[in-house]
């Protein structure tokens, strides 16, 4: 007798395969649009599916290696970065995934095109995503600085297709003293004799350390405290030579995922930098990176969201249990059902972000807009990267045994995904950024009601409408817990903020769901979104619930 084999689980194409993301694009994308970028998302779709997954697997020991000295004794500080990472680069370069919003071929609609391809390429590139996300937060800060000389010298080299002279851009802003709290950043700025700007500090964790030049803080000399004393500085990492410029490199991290991210502490003995934008405000000069990462986030979040629910489904065709595949049980299906619900909302919330932001830097967005995408921004990251660590989990868990075992490949889709939360705000952080955007703009959250309103309009099957009005009347209720909370103890909206925007970020898929739904019934007569929309309606979106925080603290802190 033959003994058992399992067959693992295989990826076709990665484009061609996801009904959720060609029929939100056919929702949102005029058809002469689709129809002209849909070759670049089907060529990296069959990339992802084919080529790239095959290197991934076959890379999966390679880590990051540091080298301080060579065997001369010279310090060099050398990263080398694993072999996928490397063709990664060049694929990236090559298909325009920074480049893409840049050349803004399709005007605002240019992000949309660039983030598809951000999330069909992602999953199968062990967070090349990250060194790609800092690049192009720093080309848009860069041209929102109006630094001409730094938009000239760094801008065309970060959105390049030439791999020969594209660059990646880091981020540095996390030190010793904390990644949440920046403003208490000890890196100091000071000027040399003829007058060059100079970076004294220890930055804790810094990403992607291979790249050419870094966005990074540092006070000068003289300044307050805070954020608001701190500068925004661009610092290019080497010299002709590819020696790093008065940066030592002390040790790489030792992280549960990103393990392929060359992640470093830095030392900056002196390093040459310019300042960006004047020589104050240095947190808010560099939101706008934190934006774009941010929104970076999102889309990754849902890719890998859709990686794990499309090798879990492609399992369940295969593996055979209490004598039938696992695809004909009716728990398992079930099991997958929920967590394609999941991602179909947060594909509809991710890129909700994106449209917003394609209109803002176009110069298409109404005031409206510029509100909502402040908002929209935290709260798409913070909603979507818990979606995407539970999803992640319930598909290991769809393996049994085997997605607990590191020689499959699994264990990565959870571990990859727990940074989601943690890096670029965790979600505490983002929740009271939430907060910020609406002190900013008290009326934000009527904007958004009125853009709910307005989308759910097209919505006319009866149980579409009556999900879209329970997502609708629950953003309202969290408005109104909002003010009357805020009204009685502003300390008790903090210690729910975290609660309001999850009901908000929920709700907002919940609506955006709804519309989708209607649009793939009308455009196709298909039922699958609507079966999305209903089953994402039954798990909770409204989770105000109480928010004493003498009760918090009872219960979260004290010992006995
Ligand atoms: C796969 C893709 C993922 C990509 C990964 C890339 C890897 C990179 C790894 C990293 O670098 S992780 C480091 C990321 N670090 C963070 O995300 C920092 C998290 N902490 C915060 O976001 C804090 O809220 C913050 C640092 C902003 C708090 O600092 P402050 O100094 O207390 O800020 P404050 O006083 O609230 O705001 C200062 C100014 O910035 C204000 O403007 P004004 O000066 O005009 O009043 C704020 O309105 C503005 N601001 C803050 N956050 C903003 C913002 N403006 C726009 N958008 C925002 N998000």
């Amino acid at each position: 007798m033959t003994p058992f084999n399992q067959p693992p689980p295989e990826l076709g194409n990665q484009y061609d395969e996801d009904r959720a993301l060609s029929q939100y694009l056919a929702r949102v994308l005029p058809a002469d649009v689709l129809a002209e970028i849909e070759p670049s998302l089907r060529e990296m779709g069959e990339l992802a599916g084919g080529e790239l997954y095959r290197m991934q697997q076959a890379d999966r020991l390679n880590e990051p290696v540091l080298t301080h000295f060579d065997a001369w004794g010279n310090r060099v500080d050398h990263i080398e970065v694993s072999p996928l990472w490397k063709v990664a680069e060049r694929i990236a370069a090559e298909k325009g995934v920074v480049a893409t919003a840049y050349e803004a071929k399709h005007g605002a609609l240019s992000r949309v095109h660039q983030f598809a391809l951000v999330y069909l390429f992602n999953p199968s590139t062990d967070v090349y995503t990250c060194p790609l996300a800092m690049t192009d937060g720093a080309a848009r800060t860069l041209i929102g600085s109006k630094n001409q000389a730094l938009i000239d010298r760094a801008v065309p080299r970060l959105t390049s297709r030439d791999p020969k002279t594209f660059w990646t851009s880091g981020q540095w802003m996390t030190e010793f003293t904390g990644g949440s709290d920046v403003g208490l950043s000890e890196t100091v700025a000071h000027q040399d004799d003829d007058g060059q700007w100079r970076l004294e500090g220890r930055k804790w964790f810094t990403s992607a350390t291979t790249s050419q030049m870094a966005l990074t803080l540092g006070r000068p000399e003289g300044n307050g405290p805070g954020g608001r004393g701190l500068a925004l500085f661009y610092v290019e990492t080497r010299d002709d030579a590819g020696r790093l410029r008065d940066i030592e490199v002390l040790r790489l991290k030792d992280k549960l995922g990103t393990r392929k991210v060359p992640t470093a502490e830095l030392l900056l003995h002196g390093a040459a930098a310019t300042p960006v934008a004047g020589l104050d405000s240095g947190v808010r000069n560099i939101a706008p990176m934190l934006n774009i990462t941010r929104t970076w986030n999102a889309i990754s979040s849902v890719s890998g969201m859709r990686r794990a629910i499309a090798l879990a489904r492609d399992y369940a065709r295969r593996r055979v249990a209490f004598g039938a595949k696992l695809a004909d049980k009716p728990l398992h299906a079930d099991t997958l059902a929920g967590m394609q619900a999941e991602l179909e909302g947060a594909l509809q919330l991710a890129f909700f972000a994106v449209e917003l932001l394609g209109r803002a830097e176009q110069g298409d967005a109404t005031e409206t807009d510029l509100a909502m995408l402040r908002l929209i921004t935290p709260i798409a990251k913070l909603t979507t990267a818990k979606q995407a660590v539970a999803v992640a989990s319930e598909a290991l868990e769809c393996f049994g045994g085997a997605g607990y075992v590191e020689d499959t490949g699994l264990p990565s889709l959870l571990r990859d995904a727990q940074v989601l939360p943690i890096w670029e705000g965790t979600t505490n952080v983002l929740s009271l950024d939430t907060l910020r955007a609406l002190s900013r703009d008290h009326d934000a959250l009527g904007t958004l009601l009125a853009k709910v309103d307005a989308s759910l309009e097209s919505v006319t099957d009866a149980e579409l409408v009556s999900a879209g009005r329970a997502a609708r009347d629950t953003i309202a209720r969290a408005g109104g817990w909002l003010l009357e909370t805020m009204q009685r103890d502003p300390l008790d909206v903090e210690a729910g903020a975290r609660r309001f925007a999850l009901t908000l970020g929920r709700s907002l898929e919940l609506a955006l769901l709804a519309v989708q739904a209607q649009h793939a019934l009308d455009t196709a007569g298909d039922p699958r979104t609507k079966l999305a929309t209903l089953r994402f309606a039954a798990e909770r979106h409204d989770l105000i619930g109480a928010s004493d925080r003498a009760e918090a603290r009872a219960l979260g802190m004290d010992q006995l």
